[in-house]
């Protein structure tokens, strides 16, 4: 056979990816993976090259999420994966879709564990942590592995899929007849699995005694892009509305049957609750007591069957994928079934007046340094003429208060360190984020949270990502230390110019001390289209410990017991 007529895995795996519609990958290179990603890049395939796998990981998992298309990250074997594999596990948690596919070292030294390069045996390290993990052995298996991951991805509940590929396959000949007949085009990844309607008809009939009806939104709904299906839903009943932090804006946060402004009231009083693509886990203080009452029931909209009853009993499971669901509820729904409860909006709109009143107080109130609230209030203001600005938000009091503060208008336009509380998404996610919508992001992180993805600053400069981010900087995790002592294990270099950072790569820093400055760099910075860092000022003494979670601090959870 003359050699025109063969091509190799380095090839099949680029074809099998391009034949299904993956346009871009995110990764760090290195043996077996370099050529790969030539290939890819030569190919068309756009590639976004990071400083770490943890950050390219991130970057493909938002883009999952943003896309509903599995996002791609190729990394190196043993380290690199490992690196990879922090992203991987927390897409799994949040429900994202992902594929990392990482190189791998020579199968038979690896099971023998002979000490090869960069020997790990990668899949079955990757179990515990992904929602599938495969290998492909052969080459003639690679456009199968590659159907079995995206499938394992994006169907049912979405999540990480880990896929191993060894160099030896990478490298394998094998003729381009074989190797074009085994490839698969997925159909259908993820296919709409709707309810039953005998499961519509009992949650709509629950929602119908309620007297103090309340829906929760939870990213799954806003993953589901059901944007018009729950509106119509939410409206046509005049049921009030709570968005957890990454389903804000799929209704606007402005809306008025949002209760978000009387949160602990509408959960604490509310007779039937719908959860549409939100777990109650601890996020939701596991549904209990005392934020909940004991009497509540519930009606539980989510496509995975074993999600129901994990904290409490639900009375209406509604098993599917909650586009299905909601139209099948607005096709169920008859006029007046679920009443306008005059008295229960009445008082949700009573207690949001209250706190929203006061808390704009606290947010005009303009201190030197800046607080969390002033300088929200100022990156508010620039905010406001891009209303389709993509938010990117880690920290702890930077994320708690910005979570408050950062009205939302637009589904999926905040993405933040989600189910985990986890810091480091920050920059990956700003990426991920840029290259899908081609849209501005302003990355909102606390000073320790930017530690954790800061240098793919250089990522942003190189590809110039029109990223600005701007960095809550009170010296420390949660607050900085006071003068003249030594560092406790919170604090952080003081007085830390985080801006000259992104000067060394190219980009724009800017130093923002006042309310009207930090309002007008962020506002210059996002017009310019290009990156930029601020670095705002915060007081020192700002920052709460544990921002508003000190409650799982194990000394507070303790002394609550007692
Ligand atoms: P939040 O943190 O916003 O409360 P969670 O991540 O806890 O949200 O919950 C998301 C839920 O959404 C998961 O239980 C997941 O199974 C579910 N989910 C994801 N996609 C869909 C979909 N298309 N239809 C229904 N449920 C979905
Ligand atoms: C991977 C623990 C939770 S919040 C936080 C840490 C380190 C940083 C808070 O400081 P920051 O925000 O970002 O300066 P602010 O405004 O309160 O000062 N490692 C990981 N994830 C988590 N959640 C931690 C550690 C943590
Ligand atoms: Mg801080």
């Amino acid at each position: 056979m003359s050699e025109a007529e063969m091509t190799d895995g380095f090839h099949l795996v680029v074809e099998a990816l391009k034949l299904n519609g993956i346009d871009t990958i995110y990764g760090v290179a290195g043996i077996p993976i370099t050529d790969l990603l030539r290939l890819a890049q030569a190919e068309g395939i756009r590639y976004f090259g990071f400083r770490h796998e943890q950050s390219a990981g991130n970057a493909a998992a938002i883009s999952g999420f943003l896309t509903q298309k599995p996002g791609v990250c190729m990394t190196v074997s043993a380290p690199g994966f490992l690196n990879g594999m922090v992203a991987l596990a927390n897409a799994t948690t949040n429900c994202f879709p992902m594929i990392l596919i990482s190189g791998s070292s020579d199968r038979a030294i690896v099971d023998l564990e002979q000490g090869d390069y960069e020997e790990l045996d990668q899949m079955n390290a990757a179990k515990p942590y992904a929602k599938a993990a495969y290998r492909i052995n052969r080459p003639q298996d690679i456009g199968t592995g590659i159907a079995r991951a995206i499938r394992a991805a994006s169907s049912g509940r979405p999540g990480g899929v880990y896929l191993d590929l060894t160099a030896e396959v990478l490298g394998s000949a094998l003729d381009i007849g074989t190797a074009k007949n085994s490839l698969v085009k997925v159909v259908d990844p993820a296919p709409p699995q709707p309810p039953a309607p005998e499961a519509v008809a009992r949650a709509i009939d629950l929602l119908a005694t309620a007297q103090r009806p309340l829906a929760i939104l939870g990213k799954g709904a806003a993953y589901a892009r059901a944007d018009a299906e729950i509106r119509s839903f939410v409206e046509t009943t005049g049921m009030p509305f709570l968005p957890m932090s990454m389903a804000k804006g799929l209704l606007p946060d402005d809306h008025p049957q949002s209760a978000a402004a009387a949160r602990s009231y509408a959960i604490g009083n509310a007779d039937v609750v719908m959860l549409a693509g939100a777990r109650l886990n601890w996020l939701l203080s596991h549904g209990r007591p005392p934020l909940w009452s004991e009497g509540t029931r519930f009606v539980q909209v989510d496509i995975s069957p074993t999600e129901i009853d994990s904290n409490r009993a639900i009375a209406a499971p509604v098993v599917g994928d909650i586009k299905s669901a909601f139209a099948a509820f607005n096709r169920t729904l008859k006029p007046g079934r679920i009443g306008r409860q005059a008295a229960w909006i009445d008082e949700i709109g009573k207690r949001k007046q209250q706190n929203i009143e006061r808390m704009a107080a606290r947010l005009n109130a303009d201190p030197s340094p800046m607080n969390f609230s002033s300088a929200l209030r100022a990156v508010r203001n620039a905010l406001t003429a891009h209303p389709d600005v993509y938010i990117v938000n880690e920290g702890a009091n930077t994320l708690d208060f910005a979570r408050n503060v950062i009205d939302m208008s637009l589904p999926r336009h905040r993405l933040d360190s989600g189910t985990w509380g986890v810091m480091g998404v920050g920059m990956g996610y700003a990426v991920g984020a840029a290259a899908v919508t081609g849209k501005p992001v302003v990355a909102i992180v606390g000073d320790s949270a930017f530690g954790f993805s800061g240098m793919e600053i250089e990522t942003i400069c190189r590809y110039e990502l029109p990223v600005t981010t701007v960095v809550f900087n009170n010296n420390g995790i949660y607050r900085g230390d006071p003068p003249d002592k030594p560092y406790s294990p919170t604090g952080l270099l003081r007085d830390a110019r985080y801006d000259r950072i992104i000067e060394a790569f190219g980009g724009a820093g800017h130093h923002a001390t006042d309310t009207p400055n930090l309002t007008r760099v962020v506002s210059e910075a996002i017009a310019s289209g290009k990156p930029a860092l601020v670095n705002a000022v915060i007081d020192p003494t700002a920052g709460t410990e544990s921002g508003h979670i000190q409650s799982l601090n194990p000394r507070s959870a303790a002394a609550q017991k007692t």
